[in-house]
Formats: structure tokens, sequence, C-alpha cells
């Protein structure tokens, strides 16, 4: 098991020119007197946090010009360990808040981090616009395949056959593919990342923000409590190497010839466009009309 972990770990493709070790300590980004924080042991959020903040680091972007809004659900509940400007918003509305304050303030660099539950059940429609618009934002969609907070029922996210608190016969639901669905939807840059490789996830978060426009990252993370426990997935590591048989980890791939399947899911940057950035758009319509009165 101990050689599974470490073979694992060894970065992948467009992740080895910058996995150096540097002087990011996570520390400095924490509100350290939260701690302990909430999360269970093992859980993928906690890695994805890491990954943000590692990349945030590299990036040099200032703790206050950093603005980081959440929805609910665990996913939700990361952002206020982050000592930074962070919102927590209502269950499925983080993007449509997070377009409020790009809009008014082109200033911070804006970041949601929400659930898959958040994202793409209740908040489904919000992303649609998001990536439709393509205002200057980065969104962090957590898929630990389930609503973890709320006591693990199905989530668009959960695989056939899973077993979850709604779904005790196992999933019958047809899974979303959320970077397929970006895509199609006009975002600006769309990648996917795992959390079993941390540095090149970090990576993949580094180039969504650096973005100009509307970047949508799916992080595969895993509720290690509630899922792994009733689907017999085994440890916190066992789950997490269970990301590795599920992906392909080539960098760039196209999204286009990727039909969803679990045991073929590419990481990495999947669509980049270049479509105008929307807040330019808004602010040259607002000046004009601001002239005209
Ligand atoms: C309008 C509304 N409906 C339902 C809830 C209850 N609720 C809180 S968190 C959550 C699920 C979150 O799941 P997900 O987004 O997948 O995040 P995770 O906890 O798995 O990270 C739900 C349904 C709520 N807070 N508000
Ligand atoms: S319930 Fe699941 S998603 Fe929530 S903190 Fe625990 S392991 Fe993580």
């Amino acid at each position: 098991m101990d050689d599974a972990i470490d073979t694992a770990l060894e970065p992948c493709a467009g992740a080895a020119a910058t996995t150096a070790p540097s002087d990011f300590d996570i520390r400095d980004y924490l509100r350290t007197e939260l701690l302990p924080h909430f999360m269970c042991p093992g859980c993928g959020h906690g890695i994805a946090l890491r990954a943000l903040l590692w990349a945030v680091h590299e990036l040099g972007i200032a703790k206050d010009r950093l603005a980081v809004v959440t929805g609910i659900g665990c996913s939700g509940r990361t952002g206020a360990y982050i000592d930074a400007n962070t919102f927590h918003t209502t269950h499925g509305r983080p993007l449509a808040f997070a377009t409020g304050l790009a809009l008014a303030r082109p200033d911070l660099e804006v970041v949601v981090i929400t659930g898959d539950g958040d994202c793409l059940a209740i908040g489904g429609n919000h992303l649609i616009h998001a990536c439709r618009r393509n205002l200057d934002m980065t969104c962090l969609m957590l898929n630990n395949e389930i609503y973890g907070m709320t006591g693990g029922q199905v989530s668009p996210t959960t695989g056939a056959d899973r077993l979850t608190t709604t779904t005790p016969s196992g999933n019958t639901e047809p899974v979303f593919d959320a970077c397929a669905l970006a895509a199609a939807a006009g975002a600006g840059l769309v990648g996917r990342g795992m959390t079993l490789q941390t540095p090149a996830l970090k990576n993949l978060i580094r180039d969504a923000i650096a973005h100009r426009g509307f970047s949508f990252v799916e992080v595969i993370s895993d509720c290690t409590e509630i899922f792994g426990r009733k689907n017999d997935l085994g440890s916190s590591p066992e789950m997490i190497l269970r990301q590795k048989s599920a992906m392909r980890p080539e960098f760039y791939g196209n999204v286009v010839d990727q039909p969803f399947r679990p045991n073929a899911m590419k990481t990495g940057i999947l669509a980049r466009t270049d479509r105008p950035e929307y807040g330019d758009a808004y602010r040259a319509a607002t000046a004009a009309a601001g002239a005209s009165r």
C-alpha cells in the first residue's frame, strides 16, 4: 500500500516544471485561530483548499485582493478558514453573488468554491449563465459524488449503482459531466484535476485564476466519511488512490471527444476559448449610459 501511495503521488505530466519545494506555508493563508477545522479525517476538500492557497501564493495575490465566495455544504465551509475576504452565501447561489462582486470590484481576484450539489443541482442555472457571460472569475467545484454536509444524499455526479442515503439500492440516474456542460455553455477555461495529484491541481488552479474570463475547474475530491463508508471504499488513502484508476492524467485534452465514462476521464485543461470577457463590456455600457444622462 505504501508503494502504491508513493507511485500515485509522483507528479503527472504538466506538473513537473513547478513542483520544486517553494516557501509556501499554508498557515500563512489560514485563520489559524479557527482551528481545529470541522472536516473529517481524509476529506478531499482539505487537499483542494491546500491546492487553491498554494496557487494563490505562487501567483503572488495579496490576501486583501483575494475574495472567496462559497455556497453551502462541506465544500462551502472551507472558505471560513481562508484569511482573506470570504463570503459564505446561500445554497446554490455563490456564482450569482460572485457575479455582482466581480462586476463591482474588478480589482479583486474572485474565486468561488462550490460543491457538486451546490453547483449542479440547486445552482445549475447560475452555472450555465456564469459560463455564458464569461465574467473574469474562477469557480472550483469540489466533486465528492454526494451531498456530504446533509448526510449523504444522491447528487448529480453520483456514479451508477452507488449507495447513498436516498439511493439505498444503488443510484439509477445518469451522471452529469460538469466539464462538458461548462464548455458547451461557453466558459473561457474548463479543467479537471484530482486531489490525488495536488501539485498538478495547484498548477491547473493557477492557470484558471490567471485566465481572463470565467474559469471552471472540477476538482475530483472524496467524502471519506459518508460516501466512502457507504460504498465500502476502504480507508481515506485507498479512496484517494481510486482516483488514479478513474482518470487519465494527461494534461491538455479536448472535451469534445470525451464522453463521460468514469474510467476514461481526462484531467488538465479540457477547453479554452478567446471569447470576450464580460466585465469590460459591462463597464463600457454603464459608462456610456452615465455619459448620456
Ligand atoms: C435552499 C437550501 N436547500 C437545502 C439546503 C440543505 N443543504 C445544505 S448543504 C447541502 C448539500 C451540499 O452538498 P454539496 O454541494 O455536494 O457539498 P458537500 O457537502 O458534499 O461538500 C444541502 C442540500 C440548504 N441549506 N438550503
Ligand atoms: S462529511 Fe464528507 S465531505 Fe463533509 S467533511 Fe466529512 S468527509 Fe468531507
